[in-house]
């Protein structure tokens, strides 16, 4: 139209508005009827919901593309300093909802699909979530890539595109089942593949010296196989700007060209052999969460993404700079634990093997490029890698490890001399037994900035497994608090709630989280408390017609909504929560006037298919339901459900629907959790352990608006220090001794004695996680809570205060500290510009 043209012409950053960028309610409507027609081939009479999502996602897709290029392009500029996460997960949750939001189109988007005859939560639901993590560590990739776009920060996100991300979880007879997750079978419009951008990756063979032609000594690999990298880009847009950053997400492929004999001359099922091989690499996410496994194609394809994210940052790097001198000055890679540490030792391979620096100035551009985040203290979760394996696979790599071993070594045994056991644990090779190389170990020496993800978490970092790391460099260890983006885990998840605070308060807390502070001054106001509850009653509502649907469970939505959604381990102890809920049970059966608020409980979380007792503590809380949703002594004042396939959209329905959040940890095993922060931000009470990021939460809230109960770090080590006796709490507490006895006599598996048996005995006699030492004050803290929610007027009061002093735990501000303190970079504003005009 004429208007939006004569605006181009005065003003060349103002692009002209077509079909495929257009925001007005016509225009999309139009453009939705467009792609159904010409991407998905249908009319609209035949078309099915996911045609329309399809048509849907690729209208929006368009509305991304200047953003998105425009942002590419500026990131690539001589002076604009970069940020890579390196992640081998990103849990980045389905795009659509999302890009409405950070778009700023829902409204328009709403009103053009409701002129359609159609739904549009109903397409939003369509989509299929990329599960390309496991938990915690792979969805805060995801919230940091949404504050460093909303931040315009310039960034990029490397990972690797799984096939097969974290399993579908099914239950059947009350166990867990695995099923394959096929995130891919009906296309993903979000991403886009750039061939033309592959690398190649060497595997196995051998190293040779040689000479080279000014009579240098160098080293060169003589790889067993290449593979090819194809990345695969998706963008992620920030809120309200026009940053919009990049996920290069590779994928393997077989490098037909290496292996040329084989697959030109006649070797058919060894060419085909060598390309299944290839691609197997990045097939399937490994699923397990804490304890890791030494398996060979794990560090496969660790170094695959590796080696390609380094090798495609040094292209884009030579693009406008005539050397890597200033490699560090333009970019700061983030190791997201210890899972793309190999980066260490494979950028100085690239320095020095490939671009011929020095091995000094090689090391110096390392040290200040790496940054390293450790997100776990359970030293069975270190990652550690068999020499042998090591070896075989990564020869280069391992000679590069050693190097940069006997260097480091040689500056310990300056700084502490004779001192063998501080260079055996501080050796990134461990000779303990059978030899390993420990990634941590060089995370730490090739960073120039390590930290952990809550001030609890960072301090025991420091006291525990990198304290000889911290004597050495006490300058380069730091903290960094965890925190999740309000746009998915209000905006997105909970539009009442949002609706009711930005009546209040404005909308600008959703890029200034802190300024939900000025919710406080209504706390006092009786009709707004009213709103507030109504609002938590609808979604409890909404939640409640799920969980008949999904699972069949009638449940009260008035009932106090008390809810654990985690993965399942026994550090965070379920099984703590079902002590209680029997508990109560008990109490119930022998006093039915006992007069405590009726509770729904709510479980979800998968447990690692090869973790026993993990599958046995699903077994026990569908079983403890079977029997107590169908008790007619109870009258529905106890419900237990276990909601299957806990993932992001689960997640998204289940947090705003929750009035007490579990996060019930022993102290001193949750690094910092993030699913404490999304409850707590949408008015959730938490009960809890002083673990992780708890500690803070409390601190913000106050300790009067948090259920606080059991032992403190100290008192954990200091009890396992006596040697722990968990029968004694057995022997002396008549009423966990009647819950435990109910379990064992098969009382909740149909008289079946074996089947929760190895759960109890655990507890008895072994406890490792000291549920047995917490159980009486998680009980009391729990009556604490049945209290509180019989005085609406003062829960509501609670629940408005735990929301209104959230701020802190945006990811806004976990990724401004990182931006200011590790990584140096700044913000930079994109100006737009379309494809059709001028210089583009
Ligand atoms: C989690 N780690 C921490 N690991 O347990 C949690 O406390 C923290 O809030 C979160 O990171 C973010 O910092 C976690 O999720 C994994 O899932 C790994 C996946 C790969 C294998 C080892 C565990």
């Amino acid at each position: 139209d004429h208007l939006s043209l004569m605006a181009s012409i005065l003003n060349p950053n103002v692009t002209i508005e077509d079909d495929r960028t257009g925001l007005d309610i016509e225009t999309i409507r139009r453009a939705v009827l467009d792609n159904l027609f010409y991407i998905q081939g249908k009319f609209p009479a035949i078309a099915t919901k996911h045609d329309f999502y399809m048509a849907l996602a690729y209208t929006v897709r368009d509305r991304l593309l200047q953003r998105w290029l425009n942002s590419v392009q500026t990131n690539l500029k001589k002076d604009v300093k970069s940020v890579a996460y390196l992640s081998a997960e990103f849990l980045v949750g389905p795009h659509l909802g999302n890009n409405l939001i950070n778009l700023d189109i829902y409204q328009q988007v709403e009103q053009a699909i409701k002129e359609s005859g159609l739904n549009l939560q109903e397409l939003i639901d369509t989509e299929e979530e990329p599960g390309l993590g496991n938990g915690g560590l792979g969805r805060l990739a995801a919230c940091y890539l949404d504050s460093l776009s909303s931040l315009e920060i310039p960034a990029i996100g490397y990972g690797i595109r799984y096939e097969f991300g974290i399993f579908d979880q099914h239950i059947q007879d009350g166990w867990q089942v695995e099923i394959t997750d096929k995130w891919l079978q009906y296309g993903n419009p979000w991403e886009i593949a750039r061939p033309e951008s592959s690398v190649m990756v060497n595997f196995g063979g051998r190293t040779e010296a040689y000479t080279d032609d000014h009579g240098a000594f160098r080293v060169r690999w003589i790889p067993e196989y290449v593979v090819k990298g194809i990345p695969y880009d998706t963008p992620i847009l920030g809120y309200k700007v026009n940053t919009a950053n990049t996920l290069r997400l590779w994928r393997s492929e077989a490098c037909e060209s290496f292996n040329f004999e084989r697959f030109n001359q006649g070797d058919y099922y060894g060419a085909v052999d060598s390309k299944v091989h290839s691609e197997n690499l990045c097939k399937v996410l490994y699923p397990n969460d804490e304890p890791i496994q030494g398996k060979e194609l794990r560090l496969q394809q660790q170094y695959f993404f590796v080696c390609c994210s380094l090798q495609d940052m040094i292209r884009t790097h030579l693009i406008e700079n005539s050397s890597l001198d200033n490699f560090d000055q333009l970019w700061a890679i983030q190791l997201n634990d210890t899972h793309p540490a190999v980066a260490v030792a494979e950028l100085m391979r690239l320095l020095v093997d490939v671009h011929h620096y020095e091995w000094e100035p090689a090391w110096q551009i390392t040290e200040n490029t790496f940054g390293y985040t450790n997100h776990t203290l359970l030293p069975e979760a270190l990652e550690k890698w068999p020499l042998s394996i090591f070896g075989r696979l990564l020869p280069r790599l391992l000679e590069i490890i050693y190097e940069i071993n006997n260097r480091f070594l040689e500056r310990v045994r300056i700084k502490f001399p004779d001192n063998g056991s501080k260079m055996s644990s501080l050796s990134i090779i461990d000779e303990s037994d059978d030899k390993y190389v420990r990634m941590a170990n060089l995370a730490c020496i090739g960073s120039h900035r390590i930290n952990g993800v809550a001030q609890l978490h960072s301090e025991l970092l420091k006291e525990t497994i990198l304290h000889d790391f911290y004597a050495l460099f006490p300058e380069k260890f730091t903290n960094v608090t965890n925190g999740v983006t309000p746009r998915r885990w209000m905006v997105l998840s909970n539009p009442r709630l949002t609706e009711l605070i930005t009546q209040k308060i404005g909308n600008r807390w959703i890029n200034h989280l802190d300024e939900l502070k000025q919710l406080e001054q209504f706390v006092d106001d009786a009709s707004f408390r009213s709103q507030w509850r109504q609002v938590k009653q609808e979604v409890k509502q909404d939640l409640a017609k799920y969980i008949e649907k999904k699972v069949g469970i009638v449940v009260n939505p008035a009932s106090l909504f008390d809810v654990q959604v985690k993965r399942i381990h026994e550090y965070k102890r379920q099984h703590l929560n079902v002590l209680h809920i029997i508990t109560l049970y008990n109490r119930l059966k022998h006093n039915p006037n006992l007069d405590i608020p009726p509770r729904t409980f709510i479980f979800g979380g998968k447990a690692a298919p090869g973790y026993f007792m993990a599958k046995r503590i699903i077994k026990l809380i569908t079983s403890v339901g079977d029997v107590i949703n169908n008790d007619p002594d109870l009258k529905d004042r106890l419900k237990v459900v276990f909601l299957p396939d806990y993932n992001v959209t689960l997640g998204q329905r289940v947090y705003p629907a929750a009035d007490l959040s579990e996060q019930i940890s022993t102290a001193g095993k949750e690094a910092s959790g993030t699913g404490n922060m999304k409850f707590s931000l949408n008015g959730a009470l938490t009960i809890g352990t002083l673990d992780g990021a708890n500690v803070e939460i409390r601190e913000e809230v106050g300790a009067e608006n948090f259920f606080l109960f059991g032992l403190t770090t100290p008192q954990v080590a200091e009890v396992k220090s006596h040697g722990y006796y968990p029968r004694g709490h057995y022997d002396s507490n008549e009423e966990l001794r009647g819950v435990l006895d109910l379990i064992s006599c098969g009382f909740f598996s149909r008289g079946n004695r074996e089947l929760l048996q190895p759960i109890v005995d655990n507890l008895l006699y072994d406890d490792p996680y000291l549920l047995l030492a917490d159980y009486q004050s998680y009980i009391n803290s729990q009556e604490e809570v049945s209290e509180a929610y019989k005085d609406q007027e003062r829960w509501s009061r609670m629940s408005i205060l735990n929301v209104a002093r959230m701020g802190k735990f945006s990811s806004d501000r976990s990724i401004q500290e990182y931006c200011d303190n590790i990584w140096k970079v700044q913000p930079v504003s994109i100006k737009l510009q379309a494809y059709n005009q001028e210089n583009a």
